[in-house]
């Protein structure tokens, strides 16, 4: 067997394939891709994921990309009867996975996406008033998710867990959650903080995610100050 995952631990989706990874108790392989440097657009590269992002796999010369769909690969793939509760049978807990796992790919991190590319391009000095709004209204549809069970799916935690809460550490980083406001994913959020699996794989990417986001917006605010003064 020879699993490769192309990842950098600051990213959020890399993060949720490495922890499901770790849980399946899968030994992969790891190859370090830098975003900002766009080591992911070689022809080599390119072949193995179109869409250019990160993570994307390797299994054996399968290759794919988008963690949501790579989430789901490796659990059936590599999933043993002891990992179910992850993905359970039941169908409508299923859909409701889905769901919550395309609220992460189509919602949540391109809210998310949308601070970080003018960031690392050297645009943006601070969180904009609408950035805020918007990251708001998804922590808001996050409360509603979480109305009726402990955590996004069910009362256990699933992929989808696993999927939102690496967005959504970079996201309290950097536009903290109003535990007044959302209890419940304040709640959640701890939850999910406190499990080992999260304090090994996806914190120590995160807390570097949150740095060099605020680092980044720190060195444009000096550039653009610098360049006013011309
Ligand atoms: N939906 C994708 C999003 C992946 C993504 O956009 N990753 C970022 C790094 S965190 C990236 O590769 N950005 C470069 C780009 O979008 O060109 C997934 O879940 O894998």
């Amino acid at each position: 067997m020879s699993l490769t995952i192309y990842k950098t631990n600051a990213s959020p989706p890399a993060r949720a394939v490495m922890m499901v990874a770790e849980i399946l108790g899968i030994n992969y392989n790891s190859y370090e891709i830098n975003p900002i440097l766009r080591e992911q657009d070689t022809p080599e590269m390119t072949k193995k994921n179109p869409m250019r992002t990160i993570p994307y796999i390797d299994d054996d010369g399968y290759c794919l990309g988008d963690s949501h769909a790579i989430m789901l690969y490796l659990f059936d793939q590599y999933g043993k009867p002891e990992h179910s509760y992850l993905y359970p049978t039941d169908k409508r807990k299923r859909a409701t996975i889905h769901q919550r796992l395309f609220f992460d790919c189509g919602v949540l991190f391109p809210r998310l996406r949308s601070v970080m590319a003018p960031t690392y391009t050297g645009k943006l000095t601070e969180i904009s008033n609408s950035m805020k709004k918007n990251i708001d209204d998804s922590y808001r549809m996050l409360e509603a998710y979480l109305s009726d069970t402990l955590y996004l799916a069910d009362n256990v935690i699933t992929l989808a867990d696993l999927s939102v809460i690496t967005t959504m550490s970079t996201l309290h980083g950097i536009h903290p959650i109003d535990s007044n406001k959302y209890p419940k994913l304040m709640k959640w959020f701890s939850n999910m903080s406190e499990q080992e699996v999260c304090k090994k794989v996806n914190k120590p990417g995160a807390d570097e995610h949150v740095a060099s986001l605020k680092t980044f917006m720190e060195i444009n605010k000096l550039n653009q100050n610098k360049k006013s003064k011309l």
